[in-house]
């Protein structure tokens, strides 16, 4: 079960920790080989060190794009040891055997992130790198592999505990994690350049696989399930990948999750326009809302569904500030999370020792194309993000009377808010403010019904007479499938309605909003969300 180690081939572009860890091979009695840039590190360090050019018996060529891609390095990293014919070949063509293979890649994925142009991201595709990795891994048996400087430490420990041997279950650790990075690095690759040639969706399932791991959860959406967060190539999109924590508890599967949909939600609404709150419970908005300030806007969010928004999750569009800070913790909050935090603000909910404070960085553009992923039994599917804006969609008036200037402004705030409620989804809006939203139900009546008493209920919290729906407007993320969901609205208030249209009955629908004195308008667009 013991590989001794004789002999290591180092080849690092990240130098960190380089020189302690040769030399505590040199130390163990190790010989050294290595790649001009690593060489030179290690002999200005004082240690002896072969240089791969020898082993070849060719030069380093090419800007470097050919050097370890030979024999004499792919022999010694395959041979199998204790097999007569690889044994003779190694003999017959002078090859001799390497045990460690210590490499990390060229810097692609940092030279992508730091905006460099098309022809360093080319020139930073390492390949002899990965080919060595490979091969070393493959031959696991026999080789021990080192992708992460973080390593260095496990192989030191084998190499002292099994008198400069490393176990087979090290090895296959390591091989296993030398494959997961050859696979995040050739993703990253893929991902970048189907974005470069703007590729369909399908030449893109990369991102999916080609995640590094960001955080290990103590567990999933329940405690008896493993789980993990992963960040994808390519991008970043500001949010819970790119989020910083600033303090709180060790944010959950379910925070992450949670989170994400309040910024995607958030996102929607441009800082330059307006400030804009939303809060989500179980990935739904409770309450969304806009305002003059953050403050203005929270406090109208939290009027919508007060009791949801007990544990929920707090998204804002704008560096989060003292005032809107020292509101947002009066009630029990899972996680804040916004552009910024000014540093008052900070200390404020440095006050609560649990609430999570998330600074992503910056706004996402809801715009922006993107896939999403979603597992089912066995396999995956993948389709664009949903990057339609209500915005740029050409509103059609459907009923004899036009909406307001101030209901046309509700209207698309709601149908920006139905986007990111699941469905069947129905939101009541006034003032730019949700005043009821119906998640989730498998019937739009069942929703629009839900949606009106939440609005019902939220006025009595505000010890309001009158329902919050009265005066106001409603969206539905999809068509009315019969006048019912319609009709609904209406008796609860509603006097205005936002919608995709497209129904075989929109004749029947478009008739009931006109006998109701109510506004109509489509969108063309739908904004389903299971
Ligand atoms: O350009 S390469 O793909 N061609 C090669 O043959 C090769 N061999 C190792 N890049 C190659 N490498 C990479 O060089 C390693 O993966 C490592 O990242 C880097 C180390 O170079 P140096 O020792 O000169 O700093």
């Amino acid at each position: 079960d013991l590989s001794r180690i004789s002999r290591a081939l180092l080849s690092v572009s990240d130098k960190t920790g380089l020189v302690e860890f040769a030399r505590a091979l040199a130390a163990r009695g190790v010989t050294l080989v290595s790649t001009g840039g690593t060489h030179r590190a290690l002999t200005e360090a004082g240690l002896a060190v072969t240089e791969v050019s020898d082993l070849t018996g060719f030069p380093e060529m090419m800007d470097g794009r050919v050097k370890t891609l030979h024999p004499g390095v792919h022999g010694g990293l395959l041979a199998i040891r204790d097999n007569p014919e690889h044994q003779a070949a190694m003999l017959a063509h002078g090859i001799a055997a390497i045990d460690l293979l210590v490499v990390n890649l060229y810097p692609f994925e940092a030279t992508l992130a730091a905006g460099k142009p098309a022809d360093d991201c080319i020139e930073n595709i390492d390949i002899g790198g990965p080919a060595m990795i490979r091969a070393a891994a493959k031959n696991h048996e026999d080789v021990a592999v080192v992708v992460d400087v973080a390593d260095y430490a496990t192989v030191l420990a084998d190499l002292d505990a099994h008198d400069g041997a490393v176990t087979r279950a090290t090895r296959r650790r390591l091989a296993q994690k030398a494959y997961a990075r050859t696979a995040s690095y050739d993703a990253a690759i893929a991902t970048w350049l189907a974005g470069e040639i703007e590729a369909a969706p399908e030449a893109q399932t990369f991102q999916a696989l080609g995640g590094t791991l960001a955080q290990g959860l103590r567990y999933g959406e329940n405690p008896h399930m493993k789980a993990a967060f992963y960040r994808t190539a390519g991008a970043a999109r500001p949010g819970v990948a790119t989020a910083r924590q600033l303090q709180g508890k060790e944010l959950s599967y379910n925070n992450l999750n949670d989170t994400d949909a309040a910024y995607e939600a958030v996102s929607e609404f441009d800082p330059a326009r307006t400030a804009a709150v939303v809060i989500v419970k179980h990935a739904n908005p409770c309450g969304v809302a806009e305002g003059s300030s953050l403050l203005a806007a929270y406090e109208r969010a939290l009027r919508c569904d007060p009791v949801s928004a007990f544990g929920g999750i707090v998204a804002l569009n704008r560096t989060l500030d003292a005032e809107a800070a020292r509101k947002i913790v009066e009630i029990f909050t899972e996680v804040i999370i916004a552009p910024d935090a000014t540093e008052e603000a900070v200390a404020i909910v440095a006050g609560k020792k649990n609430l999570r404070l998330l600074t992503a960085g910056g706004i996402a553009d809801p715009r922006a194309p993107g896939q999403a992923f979603r597992t089912v039994a066995g396999g995956f599917l993948v389709q664009d993000r949903d990057n339609a804006v209500v915005d740029d969609m050409p509103l059609k008036v459907v009923t004899k009377r036009a909406p307001t200037e101030a209901e046309l402004s509700d209207l698309r705030f709601a149908f920006r808010v139905a986007k990111h409620v699941k469905s069947n989804a129905i939101v009541y809006a006034k003032d730019g403010a949700t005043v009821g939203i119906g998640a989730g139900q498998m019937s739009r009546v069942d929703s629009s019904r839900i949606a009106a008493w939440k609005a019902a209920e939220a006025a009595k919290a505000a010890g309001l007479p009158e329902s919050l729906a009265r005066g106001a407007v409603v969206a539905s993320d999809a068509f009315f499938p019969f006048a019912d969901g319609l009709l609904a609205a209406a008796e609860a208030g509603a006097t205005a309605v936002i919608q995709p249209g497209g129904s075989m009955r929109d004749d029947e629908v478009i008739r009931a909003a006109d006998e109701a004195g109510l506004a109509m308008v489509l969108t063309g667009h739908r904004h389903f969300r299971h």
